[in-house]
């Protein structure tokens, strides 16, 4: 289908805005793994402080560049699969309102005045505009659900009989999970965070901003991998020619997201104090039931890409694990696809150890946590957002993408970096290497009294991975820029490689409609949080003063 011009602007800024501050992310990354093995050593580079640095990395690749990119997809998700006319003033209003969010935030964060990591919880403080800047990110994104809300109504009124695009029920659950899990957390940066940071009250209750955040913060994973997913089900199968094995399965898978995705926060909170360890397991319970749509998609993707490869002719018993087209460069998108879930198979086993209540009190803030959500949010969600972009701004465009070659090269070399860069922090981790710390200056610095010796090696490697991820972007981007600055090849019709199913079960009412999860999700979630929020408000006493994080001793108001 052809996109309205105005659509494809808009479409394309939310695209590439973040591909350019992703440059700078991707640079922080290199600066981070660097400092940490000592090869640079001080706490500023190209006057940027250690932690601004860390700050700038998380906020910019874990929510400014996934909160844009699951925004154009949906967006492109509901014109091409509903064929229904979008709002196009509330498509710009949400892409003008997140962009000056980010500005904003970016500004706080670069200017020193909001150091306080991408978990921006108490008792670290920011610059009022930074939460400002968060919040209206935040809002952007509501208004582009907003609008898709009544494309998808009219879809249901107009074709009754038909089943709603799998694309679409996956892009809906996601917004719907978003929606639910920022509600807390715009509580919490609007009417705990900002007052304190004006200077209207000088107290707060820190267990329950902590407590509000990984309320947002485990379901706000899911956000970033869902896109992900619909691509695994929706486009891998019709990439390698084959079908979405079962059709009930796959969004079944994505409502099973909607129940149990956000009743987990706890399980970031193990080592916190206050909160009943009944509660935790409780948590613990429901992290291993939101593990259940991820083993349904490892078999089901497998079925489909076994399939694949049976239906172009692929005999024997393990064919389809080496029959696929690795490095078609034609069919680059699979490329990207593949090594992400390949990825994901190691950073969803190390996330199940992480959640094992005993297990995580040995690597709980130890470079393992860095090391899981690399091969999650680095692996599986940053791939599919690189090959989703190239994919989409090459069909908008109608270019051709250039340096095909480099292009299908990139996540091969992605997860070699990755995987020396994982493998480091986690047996650093192990070894006690402690997460979010500029180890240059301190533990791997031989001349400090706190040198550890056994942690040069670990971050050694990691550094050796860190550069050939870096390596691996750069090479992204020269593909990007070398297809942004070919010549079109004229207007052509947009489309998703959309497959079919190969069991098409009827329209199951289970997996028609989204009030009964919504249900089940909000009693899941008030079982789950409303003890543990009675916990925070009763096990706190008075409030805790701001700290910032170069110094142990308290702001006075
Ligand atoms: Fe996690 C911490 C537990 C998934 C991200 N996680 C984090 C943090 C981040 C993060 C960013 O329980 C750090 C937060 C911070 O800064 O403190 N995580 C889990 C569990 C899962 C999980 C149980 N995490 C993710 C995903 C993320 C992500 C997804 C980002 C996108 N995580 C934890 C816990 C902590 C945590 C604790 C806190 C620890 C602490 O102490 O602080 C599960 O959802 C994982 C389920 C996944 C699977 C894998 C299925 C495999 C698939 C691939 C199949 C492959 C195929 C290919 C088909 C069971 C689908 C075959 C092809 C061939 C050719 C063979």
């Amino acid at each position: 289908m052809e996109f309205s011009k105005s659509l494809k602007k808009v479409l394309l800024l939310e695209l590439l805005i973040p591909m350019l501050l992703l440059v700078l992310g991707v640079y922080i990354g290199l600066i981070q793994v660097l400092a940490r093995a000592g090869v640079i050593r001080g706490d500023t580079v190209w006057s940027l402080k250690y932690f601004e640095g860390l700050t700038l990395h998380g906020v910019v690749n874990a929510i400014v560049v996934t909160t844009f990119f699951a925004v154009a997809f949906g967006n492109a998700v509901m014109v091409y699969y509903l064929k229904n006319k979008i709002r196009m003033t509330w498509v710009w209003v949400s892409f003008w309102v997140m962009l000056v969010g980010t500005l904003l935030a970016a500004w706080a964060i670069v200017s020193g005045n909001a150091t306080v990591l991408y978990t921006f919880y108490a008792p670290l403080m920011a610059h009022p505009l930074f939460y400002i800047g968060v919040a209206l990110l935040v809002v952007g994104s509501w208004i582009a659900f907003f609008n898709w809300i009544p494309m998808y109504l009219r879809f249901r009124k107009e074709h009754p009989e038909q089943k709603t695009p799998l694309a679409v029920v996956g892009t809906l659950a996601n917004f719907v999970i978003w929606f639910i899990a920022t509600v807390p957390v715009a509580y919490e940066v609007l009417v705990i965070l900002l007052p304190w940071s004006l200077g209207y009250v000088s107290e707060i209750n820190v267990m329950l901003t902590r407590v509000l955040f990984w309320f947002f913060g485990h379901p706000l994973v899911y956000f970033w991998l869902l896109p992900a997913y619909i691509m695994y089900y929706a486009f891998l199968p019709k990439l390698v020619g084959g079908k979405i094995y079962s059709d009930f399965a796959a969004r079944l898978v994505f409502f099973l997201f909607l129940i149990f995705s956000i009743p987990v926060g706890l399980h970031h909170q193990f080592a916190e104090p206050s909160i009943n360890p009944n509660l935790k397991l409780l948590h613990a319970v429901f992290t291993f039931g939101v593990a259940l749509p991820s083993l349904i998609t490892a078999f089901s993707v497998a079925a489909s890409l076994e399939m694949g490869a049976h239906l172009r002719g692929h005999k024997g018993l393990m064919s389809w694990v080496y029959r696929q087209p690795y490095f078609d460069k034609n069919n680059y998108l699979f490329a990207y696809l593949i090594v992400g879930l390949l990825i994901f198979i190691v950073g969803g086993a190390t996330g199940m150890l992480n959640a094992s209540y005993s297990l995580n009190n040995l690597m709980h803030n130890t470079g393992f946590l860095p090391g899981h959500f690399h091969l999650t949010v680095a692996g599986p969600v940053i791939l599919a957002i690189f090959g989703m972009t190239i994919y989409m701004y090459s069909h908008i465009t109608g270019k051709e993408v250039k340096f095909k070659s480099l292009n299908v090269a990139v996540p091969y070399i992605w997860a070699l970096g990755l995987t020396f860069f994982s493998s480091g922090l986690m047996v650093g981790g192990l070894m006690g290497e402690p997460r979010r710390t500029n180890l240059g200056i301190s533990y791997t610095n031989p001349d400090s009294p706190l040198f550890h010796s056994d942690w040069q090696i670990t971050t050694a490697i990691t550094a050796i991975g860190g550069t050939i991820m870096f390596i691996a972007a750069l090479s992204y981007f020269t593909v990007l820029i070398a297809t942004m600055a070919s010549k079109s090849g004229g207007s052509v019709a947009f489309s998703f490689p959309t497959s079919e199913a190969y069991h098409d079960e009827k329209n199951i009412s289970l997996v028609k409609n989204f009030t009964p999860w919504i249900v089940v999700a909000i009693v899941i979630i008030l079982i789950a949080y409303v003890p543990t929020i009675r916990e925070a408000l009763e096990n706190t006493a008075g409030g805790a003063l701001p700290y910032l994080p170069t110094n142990p001793v308290p702001i006075t108001p």
